[in-house]
């Protein structure tokens, strides 16, 4: 097993009286409709259940035990069954086993319905995942519909197949080659992403290429377009603000100009021919040295406004970023985008959804939400997660990103008073928004498992399922994901799903315990470097960040310092200036203290604390690694060795970052590491030498 499968691998079932339930419950099935995506179904379907169950059969409606139905047929069996159809939404779909009179005596028949073809698809996904994870069809009776309306990868691929943080090959988009070649990975993307509802791709990097708007390009992302249709993935593009001026010969790109106005109409109008479906732009302006409205003296609403009325007469949407830190007030990194955008609330067209990422700084491993995130209730916000590890270890590293994920999205903002959770306002409940997104940066490369190593590839599976639910718990997907991707062993999926939830937390103590962050070596992000200090920028250095001095370490955000908790909602704003009412977890993201301050829960000090989490995030990195090593006999031998290959890396790096930051806060400490740990292998000068100049990954 090479991975290439994915979660959609299919496994025959092995124990012969599910196979003959199944069989008898789903076997004979009709798919009624030819539409591409009810193809789309009907291969599926015979693939599938030709791998799980043999020969499955299409049949009459009439004969079939299973009917996959939408639209008007779907209504017809659902009124006939007095099902109400309604619930599943445009996109959803309602699966429900019912007795069919017209079939032998005792039998039933299993329907799924939905409003639309590819809710009709989503339904059958849905109930093959049921089969893959081996359940009873029996008493299924679900009706489900996103919570999110546009649920999008973000690939960060240049045109030169370069991904920018990409940790698993080259891109898997061949633009050389588009768009007369089309590899049969591009559909099997489209299986994997339509498998988990996601419904949009951004095919090119933030940092974007002009030239990916000129007609040579075009023509390839047509092709794309084209094949992805039928799974119900609409394309997008990441387009670059100074575009009119570097192709399109004006001399500027003033979003208030006439001529730059019509530029992009003329620009989205030449899309919309090719592509009638075309989801519309993603934007990063104004930010790291991308252009945008600001060098005009415009703000980012005019900017993304400009584009809006391009793409509104053909129903497109503007995705604005609101990844910046350049203001001219030269507040702290963490606060700008808030001090930005805020003041914005209400001047976005409406079909612009604004792009933030979770934490106020930039994915790294833990991050208190952005307070962007309740602070906007007349501006759609979507969310932006990284399911690339640019910041967690790279692609050798296993991190599910589950828990992450869940932590960010039910944490309460208290916008509306108690329960107002990150979810609530990014699935649009909060503020009634007419529209909702969340994205995530993909971490997909040409790699034969596509994600650099096997467990990887839950973190895209999990980014679906949360951007289709984002109440879903991450255990629960995890255990999905390793019954469908790794074992049918009880004992060995619970193992797995164990490790996978802790993985997290070990990893951030390891990296970034307590709050701390952004440490991680210039560049290339690579490793422990919380020695640096010489970057162009203050707000690029690991010593702005962590503020390590003899008297203690942190960042003071608190009212005595840069009071970026007055950006949270009451009561969070008190409780975050107090470190005795943050959370261990933000506790120096918020506050710098004494080397001997108290750390509550453990009675230990800072210092202690400190090297505590280091020590005991390695040793679970250790126990996850040997845990895996007890699966060996469970798990098919490829998948296991593959894993265990990364793991045996992730442990000499955790155990490097560990080492590396310990003696490095020791300098300013003081004080000694606890006598029974062990002590570490290197100087602290030996690991401030280590380079690495080819490191991958990078812009
Ligand atoms: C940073 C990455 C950089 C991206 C930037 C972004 O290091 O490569 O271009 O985010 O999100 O974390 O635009």
């Amino acid at each position: 097993e090479d991975g290439y499968r994915l979660w959609l691998k299919y496994d025959p079932v092995t124990n012969a009286d599910l196979k003959t339930t199944y069989q008898q419950q789903v076997g004979q099935f009709h798919v009624a409709g030819a539409s591409p995506t009810m193809q789309v179904i009907r291969d599926e379907l015979n693939y599938a259940l030709g791998h799980m169950l043999n020969a499955p059969q299409e049949v009459e409606q009439t004969q079939a035990a299973l009917v996959v139905a939408a639209g008007d047929k779907a209504l017809r069996l659902a009124k006939q069954y007095q099902l109400d159809l309604l619930a599943a939404g445009d996109q959803g779909y309602l699966i429900q086993q019912v007795a069919n009179p017209k079939r032998p005596a005792g039998t039933t028949t299993m329907l799924v319905l939905a409003n639309s073809d590819i809710g009709a698809l989503y339904g059958t996904y849905r109930l093959l995942r049921q089969l893959q994870i081996r359940q009873p069809l029996a008493d299924m009776a679900v009706v489900s519909a996103p919570a999110i309306d546009l649920r999008v990868l973000n690939h960060w691929d240049n045109l030169d197949r370069h991904v920018e943080r990409g940790y698993a090959g080259q891109s898997i988009w061949d633009w050389h080659k588009l768009p007369d070649y089309q590899y049969q990975r591009y559909t099997d993307y489209a299986r994997a992403n339509a498998s988990v509802g996601i419904n949009g791709t951004v095919l090119n990097n933030v940092n974007a290429d002009p030239l990916i708007l000129t007609p040579h390009y075009l023509s390839k992302v047509t092709a794309l377009a084209d094949l992805f249709r039928p799974y119900g993935i609409k394309v997008y593009l990441s387009v670059k603000f100074s575009s009119p001026q570097l192709i399109g010969g004006l001399d500027t790109s003033d979003p208030l100009n006439t001529e730059v106005q019509q530029w992009w109409k003329d620009k989205a109008a030449q899309i919309y021919r090719d592509i009638p479906d075309f989801g519309g732009f993603l934007v990063k302006a104004n930010s790291e040295g991308q252009p945008g409205p600001g060098d005009f003296g415009r703000t980012h609403a005019q900017g993304a406004n400009m584009l809006a009325s391009a793409l509104e007469p053909h129903g497109g949407t503007v995705m604005w970023r609101a990844f910046v830190y350049a203001n001219e007030k030269n507040e702290e990194r963490s606060k700008q985008a808030y001090s930005e955008f805020k003041p914005l609330d209400g001047k976005f067209a409406d079909n612009v959804l604004v792009q933030v990422k979770n934490g106020p700084i930039d994915f790294q491993p833990r991050e208190p939400f952005s307070p962007l995130f309740g602070a906007m209730p007349d501006t759609p916000l979507m969310m932006e997660f990284q399911i690339t590890m640019e910041y967690l270890g790279f692609s050798t590293h296993f991190v599910y990103l589950g828990p992450m994920y869940e932590e960010v999205l039910q944490a309460e903002t208290y916008a509306r008073g108690t329960g107002s959770t990150v979810a609530k306002v990014i699935n649009g409940e909060l503020f009634d928004s007419p529209i909702t997104g969340m994205a995530g940066v993909a971490n997909i490369g040409t790699d034969r498992n596509w994600t650099g190593h096997i467990l990887l590839q839950s973190n895209w599976y999990v980014f679906g399922r949360m951007a289709w639910n984002p109440e879903v718990s991450a255990k629960e997907v995890a255990r999905d994901w390793a019954r469908m991707t790794l074992s049918h062993d009880d004992s060995a999926v619970a193992a797995i799903t164990t490790m996978m939830m802790q993985s997290h937390e070990a990893t951030v103590n390891t990296m970034t315990p307590l709050g701390l962050h952004h440490i991680m070596g210039a560049g290339h992000h690579y490793g422990p470097a919380p020695w640096v200090d010489f970057l162009g920028r203050d707000d690029w250095n690991s010593v702005y960040y962590h503020r390590a001095d003899e008297n203690g370490i942190g960042f003071d955000r608190s009212p005595s310092g840069v009071n970026a908790v007055e950006q949270y909602y009451p009561p969070l704003t008190k409780l975050l200036s107090d470190p005795s009412t943050t959370p261990e977890k933000y506790l120096l993201w918020f506050h710098h203290l004494p080397w001997d301050y108290t750390i509550e829960s453990t009675n230990r000090t800072l210092w202690n604390e400190l090297v505590h989490r280091y020590y005991a995030g390695a040793q679970t990195i250790q126990d996850i690694a040997k845990q895996w090593d007890s699966l060996e006999s469970v798990l098919d031998p490829l998948q296991f060795r593959q894993v265990q290959m990364a793991m045996d890396i992730q442990v000499k790096e955790a155990i490097w970052w560990r080492n590396a930051c310990v003696l490095y806060f020791q300098q300013f400490s003081g004080k000694p590491i606890p006598a029974e740990l062990p002590k570490p292998q290197k100087t602290l000068a030996e690991y401030q030498k280590m380079s690495f100049p080819h490191a991958p990954g990078q812009g």
